[in-house]
């Protein structure tokens, strides 16, 4: 049975593993500050924003930098990283997620995206998954990094849903305490230890449609 209206979902993770892509362009970078960064280290950048991701790899680095510093290096950061994901395309989809979110489309769910990425749009483009989405809440429009809701509060209310009629799918810890200090049930896409949390977890999107998440949450 159809008991919440609006559906949420993180990107990256989720939609889409970018975070490989990420640790290409921070490892690119540290490289060249030499500051050692591996991949154990990206796993701490995950859902984290780009500025918050530098800041950790200079302390693992010992280091310290002027604002001024930091933000020159965040946007060589994001440009390796954009020309990376200028080149995704449909195949990175990960699986079943096409055809969950145009089958929750039909049945009159209502989708938004709920990212720290200030490059979502670009990435929803490349999928050629952006005309699924009602609204799209990304690190432009947000200041507060999850656990806080904020990103998820939004996402709602750009789909004119309260929290309590939309469902949260998150791929990282923090995502799904964020989901929960929102007033919102939480799906977990992945590891069910990592995500004890979480109302519902599932390995992926494939093979499985809206009805069965509605019906294993209740
Ligand atoms: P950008 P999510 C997050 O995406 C990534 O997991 C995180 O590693 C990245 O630093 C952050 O977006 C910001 O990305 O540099 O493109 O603005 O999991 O919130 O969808
Ligand atoms: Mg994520």
């Amino acid at each position: 049975m159809k008991q919440h209206k609006g559906l949420l979902f993180d990107l990256d993770g989720v939609l889409v593993d970018t975070a490989k892509y990420h640790y290409i362009a921070w490892k690119e970078l540290a490289d060249e500050l030499g500051i050692p960064f591996n991949k154990a280290d990206n796993e701490r950048l995950k859902g984290v924003s780009r500025m918050a991701s530098f800041e950790i790899i200079l302390e693992i680095g010992g280091r310290t930098m002027s604002q001024e510093e930091k933000e020159a290096n965040c946007a060589k950061k994001n440009d390796i990283y954009v020309s990376y994901i200028s080149k995704l395309d449909q195949s990175e989809i990960l699986p079943g997620v096409r055809e969950f979110l145009t089958e929750a489309k039909e049945k009159g769910y209502k989708i938004a995206l709920g990212s720290a990425s200030k490059n979502s749009p670009l990435i929803l483009d490349r999928l050629q998954i952006r005309d699924l989405f009602d609204a799209i809440v990304d690190g432009t429009k947000v200041s507060k990094a999850k656990p806080d809701p904020e990103v998820f509060l939004k996402g709602a209310e750009e789909l004119g849903f309260s929290p309590a009629e939309c469902i949260v799918f998150e791929d990282a810890a923090a995502g799904i305490e964020a989901a929960h200090n929102g007033g919102m049930q939480a799906v977990g896409i992945g590891n069910a230890d990592i995500l004890k949390a979480a109302d519902l977890v599932i390995p992926g999107f494939q093979g499985i449609g809206i009805e069965e998440i509605e019906a294993r949450l209740k």
